[in-house]
Formats: structure tokens, sequence, C-alpha cells
């Protein structure tokens, strides 16, 4: 289904709720259903056919792409995870030639082979499809200007971002991340309405312009796209407080897609999933099994419209709940409540789980202690020591830190139910990221 024809962008009647694709984004949930069971079956019957990895997994369970009567008998789908991928480096798992690929983009890895995805062009429209929807369900107009601070190259964060804002019929300033001084002035200069930016590069951002006397508050600056890392809702009012603007969160992954697999609405109560593209589940991480609505476990994704890399059930390890509950938006599609954040990134400090988000939100807001932090994780004897390095605010006195240190101490205790060390540094102590944080710094793991 082509923008040209369902679009109804930017038109924002005051109060109305403006849609990209109406049609489809406020589909009743009973033929959003129907329509998820079509493309499911093509999806499976597409993988067995040319993914020999799918096709020996599905045979091994025994289920055939015709057995599949209703959404329910996913459950009986094998699991795909990460390491299928890596293992797999660099093309196959693709279900289409290479050469029919029209872009490829990779992450990083921190260890190993990269993980490498790949599009069609029928994909990468899909895609920009789906980001101009985000931008639209986030409040962004046609003809606004999109700053677009997410890094460039093999991440999908930069290109994503851009196409959709390009397919939106916004204008689009391309600056990816770092310059960040350049960064504030083009804001300014070029009436940015939108911000795309990982939260704590947009909060470096908040803080240079503050550096540089800019307020930024009083700019164009309405909008913020803000995903790609766990923030927290308490991160939230600090970036919307400092800047002047909504900021929305953006969810998505480059295995699946990329930016724009789910997006908040105005509400601000939960992202959007777009099912039409993508079947949504939780389940228990332990057993495999899903888990009843609203409760928290890992989000497992299941592409419906990927052709050259369709996705059986993908392992995403991001922790969160989901609700089918109406929303004020008008658009039909579920809700994933905020990412707590990954399995991988969970602490475990004397039988309490723990998430760096959970700890971010303790210490955002609180008097004295500015948004800056790392948590360095350790070995003490046979248990596991969390230290959390968080800066002053500037203008505090250095020889109130320790106080401060004391203080934060009790409330992470008291809010979190951990005991940590807390040690403040003065302003600027902290790295600022440019694109992901790194907010843990594990050295139980070897060479970190
Ligand atoms: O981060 C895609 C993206 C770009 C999303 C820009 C949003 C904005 P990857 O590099 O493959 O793709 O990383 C995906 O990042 O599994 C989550 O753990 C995390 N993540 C992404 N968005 C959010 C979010 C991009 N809104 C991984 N909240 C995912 C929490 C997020 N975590």
């Amino acid at each position: 289904m082509g923008a040209a024809t369902m679009a109804e962008v930017g038109i924002s009647p005051a109060g109305a709720p403006a849609y990209f694709q109406r049609e489809l984004e406020t589909l009743p949930r009973a033929a959003l259903r129907a329509l998820q069971l079509e493309r499911l079956r093509a999806t499976v019957r597409d993988a067995h056919r040319h993914v020999p990895l799918h096709r020996a997994r599905l045979d091994a369970a025994g289920c055939a792409p015709d057995d599949i009567a209703c959404l329910d008998d996913i459950v009986h789908l094998p699991f795909t995870q990460k390491s299928d991928l890596r293992d797999h480096y660099p093309f196959g798992l693709l279900a289409r030639p290479r050469e029919e690929l029209a872009r490829i983009h990779a992450s990083s890895g921190t260890t190993g082979k990269p993980t490498v995805v790949g599009y069609t062009r029928g994909d990468l429209d899909n895609w920009a499809d789906l980001m101009a929807r985000s931008y639209v369900t986030a409040g962004v107009l046609r003809g606004d200007v999109v700053h677009n601070a997410y890094g460039y190259g093999l991440f999908t964060g930069g290109l994503g971002a851009h196409y959709g804002a390009e397919r939106l019929g916004a204008t689009v300033v391309p600056m990816s991340g770092g310059a960040t001084e350049r960064q504030v002035a083009l804001i300014v200069d070029f009436g940015a309405r939108v911000l795309c930016a990982t939260p704590s590069y947009a909060l470096a951002i908040a803080e240079m312009a503050e550096q540089q006397g800019v307020d930024l508050r009083a700019s164009a600056l309405a909008i913020g796209m803000f995903g790609a890392e766990p923030w927290s809702d308490a991160m939230r009012t600090e970036i919307e407080s400092r800047l002047g603007i909504k900021a929305i969160d953006i969810y998505g992954l480059s295995e699946i897609m990329g930016p724009g697999v789910a997006c908040e609405c105005g509400c601000q109560a939960g992202l959007h999933g777009w099912e039409d593209h993508f079947l949504f589940e939780v389940i228990d991480p332990e057993t495999g099994r899903p888990v009843p609505e609203g409760q928290a476990g890992e989000l497992v994704i299941t592409t419906l419209t990927k052709e050259a890399l369709p996705m059986l059930r993908y392992r995403t390890r991001d922790i969160t709940r989901v609700t089918t509950a109406p929303c004020d938006c008008g658009r039909t599609h579920l809700r994933i409540l905020r990412i707590t954040g990954r399995n991988d990134d969970m602490l475990i400090i004397r039988g309490v789980n723990v998430y760096p988000s959970q700890i971010e939100a303790v210490l955002v807001g609180q008097a004295g202690i500015a948004p800056h932090y790392l948590l360095i994780v350790e070995r003490r004897g046979i248990l596991d020591h969390v230290t959390v390095e968080v800066e002053a605010q500037p203008g505090v006195d250095p020889a109130t830190y320790d106080d401060l240190a004391r203080q934060t101490v009790h409330h992470i205790k008291s809010l979190v139910g951990i005991t940590t060390d807390v040690v403040v540094t003065q302003p600027g102590g902290i790295a600022r990221s440019q694109g992901k944080a790194v907010r843990v710094r594990d050295l139980r793991k070897k060479g970190a």
C-alpha cells in the first residue's frame, strides 16, 4: 500500500489526531488479526522455502507452514536469536539472492562477528512508510525541519530516521552524531522543530547549549524522537524541561528493521507496535512460554512483510509489557510499555534483579546531582558489587560531594533495594555519549 494513496499527512485540525496511513493505523483489531494471520502464513512459507535454517527447524518441530490455523499457533514455531545471524554470517539467513538487496546494515558487535541485515527495495519502502507513520504518530508534520543526530552508516538509526522523514515530506538535516557545538547552532539556525537522537545524546546537546548560553527552549524545537537505548521516565522529564519539548519514545532493532518498529503517540502511554508488519509476543525468558497480557517478559517479534530477512519469533532480549487496551489517539495497534532494559544488562546484586534504568530513575532529578552516570560492577569475594559514579551539578560545592553521595546511597537502597557505593565526581567527569550511552562497566568480564 503506497504512501501516496493512504497518506493523510500533517492534517491536524486542532485536537484531531493526524495519521499517516489512517486506515491501517485504525484497523479494527479483528481485521488486524486476520491480516496478521494471512501475512504470518506467507512469511513462514517463504522462510521455509528459501532459508535452510528455518526449513530445518520448522521440519524438526513438525510445523508445516500450512498448519498455522490461527495466530496462537505461533507458539509452535521455533525461536530465532542473535547468534543465528552470527552463525550464518553474513548472508546465510537471507530469503532473497544477494543481488536483490538494495541495502545492508550491520551492528558493530563487541564480541565476534557483526550482525548483518539486508533489505530489498520493498523492505526499504515499508521501512520508510513505518518511520513516516511513527513521525506523524509523534506529532511531526509535513514541512517540519527534522534535525537527525542519529549516527549515519551501518547503524540503522541515521538512515532509518532520514528516509522516514523524507517519505513524510519533512526537511531533513542529516547531521549524524558528534560535533555537538555545531548541532546546537544548526538546530537554531535552521529552525528544527524535531530532534532525532538517543536520549543520552539529546541531553549532551542540551548541556552544550546551556554552556554556550543558547536557550533551546526558546527555539522552534518541539518534539524529540528518542530511542536506541533504555531510558527512564525521570530522564524524559529532565530532557523535556531542559529542551522545552515533548520527548517521544521510539523503538526498533536492526534484526527486525531498524527504528520505527514501535513509537509513542502524543499520549506518551506506551509505544504503538505496528502490528500490520510485525507480530509481537511477550514470553517468560526462562520457560519460553507466553505470559498473560500486561505481565513483564521478553519481547519476541515475528516479521510479517520482510522480504530479504524474514524473522520467525526473534528473541529481542528486551524486557517489557504490552497492552491491547484502546488508546485515546484512535490507533488500534497494541502498545509496548517502556523497555526497562535488556535481559543481558540485568544485574543481580545479592539476589536482587536490577536494570541500570532503575538506578537512573533514582539519580535523575535528585538535587545537586546531574543526570550523567556510570555503573561499575565487580566481584568482591563471592558477591557482586556496584559502584555508581555520578556527576555533581555545576556550581555545587565540592565540600558537599560526600554528603550527596551518602544521600544517594540511601535513595538507591530505599527505592531499588540494593546497597551500592556512590562516588560523586566533578561536572564533566563522566564521558558523554554521541550515540548509545555506555551505562555499565562490568569488571567481571574479561577485558573490561
Ligand atoms: O537501536 C534502532 C533504533 C535506532 C531504534 C534509533 C530507535 C531509534 P540496534 O542498534 O539494533 O537498533 O539496537 C536495538 O536497542 O533491542 C533495545 O535493546 C535497544 N532499544 C532500541 N530502542 C529502544 C527504546 C536500534 N526506545 C536495541 N528503549 C534494542 C529502550 C531501546 N531500548
